[in-house]
């Protein structure tokens, strides 16, 4: 009887490491799988910082617009995409995608004045 209750004991505690093992690749694998592209773009009055962003093609991209500000910058139109975001100040969106090699990916405010460009090499 001592003996069975060990041996469910060590079970448990081994399943224990185990999940503790896998837990940290299956947050990877859901937020910043390291194979992907993490942007973390600025939104202010001013426009969109970096206005230009340099990515490798044929890898996901993860591209966050924070916005900082009130501006006609937090409406972002994404056409090739077809994408619109809403922003308003102190949120953010993630917008995820796969460029192609030398695709350009540009955004723009809805009154195309602030204007910005993810360009995959
Ligand atoms: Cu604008």
């Amino acid at each position: 009887m001592q003996k069975k209750n060990k041996v469910v004991i060590v079970t448990a505690l081994s399943l224990g490491a185990t999940l503790f093992a896998i837990a940290p690749q299956t947050t990877f694998a859901h937020g910043t799988d390291k194979h992907a592209q993490n942007v973390t773009v600025t939104v202010d009055g001013s426009g969109y910082h970096p206005a230009m962003v340099n990515v490798k093609a044929g890898q996901e991209v993860h591209m966050t617009f924070v916005s900082k500000g009130d501006s006609c910058a937090n409406g972002i139109s994404i056409p090739v995409l077809h994408k619109t975001i809403s922003l308003k100040k102190g949120q953010k969106k993630e917008v995820v995608f796969t460029p192609k090699k030398g695709q350009i990916i540009a955004f723009a405010c809805s009154m195309n004045m602030f204007k910005g460009k993810v360009m995959a090499k």
